[in-house]
């Protein structure tokens, strides 16, 4: 007997899965003998061994050619400022700059001290006189003659304790003597820095005389000028407070130029 068997489609897995089992759609018919029906299928295999390597691939082809210069690269920032450096060598002297004007009157200084006191006191104006009388009858011969009895002076250039007149101001002087004598001769001459300038001699015996000279003489500074008896036993100076006199006089003709010309520019220079 028979029994046709038929086996729905949704009894079985698909043969598309794995595992499932998996029937013909057909129907299937029983009752005749031969191979019986293609089982499931089974599971998959394992993996077999990896292969060899294989053979090295060609060379590959030339290298390309270099491709374009690239684009310039953003602007870098300011760097920070560096330290000053070691001053260098001095430069060559500059030319001189032109002259300022002239500055303001300053105020007046403090007054000065007083100058020391000048050679003279005579002034721009020069003067010097000087007119004695003797004192004394028959001085001593070959010394200068000392007029003590002081009728003028001016600028003090006689001196009474040694009877010279002594030159201050460089000049023309005019000296003169008028002297009595009595009872003897008188040797009287007028002494230049030691040397006879003039000589006068009287001859007198037994009465009075009088005798006189005079003489221009030119005069440096502190030249000496005096009268003097000049021959041993001829002094016949006389003097008597009542009623006789002998004078010796000088005085200052013109002084020379430079001294008036340093005289004025010191006075000059003192006023201002
Ligand atoms: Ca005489």
């Amino acid at each position: 007997m028979l029994f046709p068997v038929v086996f729905s489609q949704s009894s079985f897995p698909s043969s598309n899965s794995r595992g499932g089992v998996t029937l013909d759609s057909s129907p299937l018919v029983c009752g005749q003998s031969g191979p019986g029906a293609t089982g499931p299928l089974g599971p998959p295999g394992e993996d077999g061994p990896d292969g060899r390597d294989g053979r090295r691939g060609a060379k590959g082809g030339k290298s390309g050619s270099p491709g374009n210069q690239g684009k310039p690269g953003v602007k870098g920032r300011k760097g920070a400022i560096g330290k000053t450096g070691p001053a260098g060598p001095g430069g060559p002297r500059g030319a001189p700059g032109q002259t300022g004007k002239r500055g303001a009157k300053g105020e007046s200084g403090d007054e000065g001290e007083p100058g020391a006191p000048g050679g003279c006191n005579c002034g721009p104006s020069a003067r010097s006189a000087f007119s004695v009388a003797l004192t004394k009858s028959s001085p001593t011969e070959h010394r200068p003659i000392h007029f003590r009895h002081i009728l003028l002076n001016e600028g003090n250039h006689y001196n009474a304790s040694t009877g010279k007149f002594v030159c201050v101001i460089p000049g023309v002087y005019y000296f003169s003597y008028d002297v009595t004598v009595g009872q003897r001769h008188l040797a009287l001459g007028l002494v230049h820095n030691d040397q006879f300038k003039t000589r006068t001699f009287d001859t007198n015996s037994g009465n009075y005389d009088v005798a006189s000279g005079s003489v221009v003489v030119q005069l440096q500074r502190s030249d000496e000028v005096w009268l003097q008896v000049y021959n041993s036993g001829h002094n016949g100076l006389f003097f008597d407070p009542f009623w006789a006199d002998s004078t010796f006089t000088g005085f200052l003709l013109y002084a020379d130029n430079d001294y008036l010309t340093a005289a004025e520019r010191k006075a000059n220079k003192n006023s201002t």
